[in-house]
């Protein structure tokens, strides 16, 4: 058996999993998971139960989404995602960590303030906001986060910022961030993305799943 990935279309986490594994080249049998009635054998291998879920041909599990990538890019890196123009991988990892951190609390607490007590989403989406600025002013004077190529950190990031988004489009449409409006909306547009935000059925048993890899990106 191949490559294994537990997947779920609409999780930020699985979209840049699949992202990176689609750049990289390595093929994976994508099978598509529904939150609420998970597959045994995706417990079974991660009792933590979150997608995605990467199971290699060698038995090895990868179940962050962020090691998935790493993991992708260490086969194969063609786009030099891991090789910025500007700065290192180290900064990078850095801002990633922003974003995993402090930036996806805030916007979690924003996002689904109904389901927190006493808290008042307005307030995390202004605490939210300071990282959004740092991304802008970043684009200001840059194509992409790290220079003129698209790498890691953009496409680890892009996907919480577009959940930002789309939590009041019209707000963050109408806030002074031109730099970041261009770049999500690149980002959200491009080839890459879009292969990966295909809808495929969930996956049951008895599927084979779907066979997703670089070949996608040239339809
Ligand atoms: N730190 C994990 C987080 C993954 C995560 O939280 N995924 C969500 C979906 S977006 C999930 O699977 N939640 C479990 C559930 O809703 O049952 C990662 O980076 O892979």
């Amino acid at each position: 058996m191949g490559h294994v990935l537990y997947s779920f279309r609409r999780c930020p986490y699985a979209m840049r999993g699949r992202m990176a594994l689609m750049v990289s080249g390595v093929e994976v049998e994508l099978r598509e998971v529904v939150l609420r009635n998970k597959p045994a054998a995706m417990l079974e291998a991660s009792p933590k139960a979150t997608v995605p879920v990467l199971i290699c041909d060698d038995g090895t599990i990868v179940d962050e989404s962020f090691d998935v990538m790493l993991w992708a890019l260490e086969q194969h890196d063609p786009d030099q995602w891991l090789a910025p123009l500007e700065e290192d991988k180290a900064a990078m990892l850095a801002l990633i960590a922003e974003n995993d951190g402090p930036f996806k609390h805030n916007l979690d607490r924003y996002k689904y303030a109904t389901r927190y007590e006493d808290v008042d989403g307005t307030e995390y989406r202004t605490m939210g906001v300071a990282f959004l600025e740092k991304l802008n002013d970043r684009l200001a004077s840059r194509a992409y986060l790290f220079g003129e190529r698209l790498a890691l950190a953009d496409f680890a990031i892009m996907p919480f910022i577009r959940q930002f988004r789309v939590a009041d489009a019209a707000w963050f449409d109408a806030q002074d961030w031109p730099h970041l409006r261009r770049w999500l909306a690149e980002l959200m547009t491009g080839p890459l993305f879009s292969a990966v935000m295909a809808k495929y059925a969930p996956w049951t048993p008895e599927d084979a799943g779907v066979v997703c890899s670089r070949a996608a990106l040239l339809d």
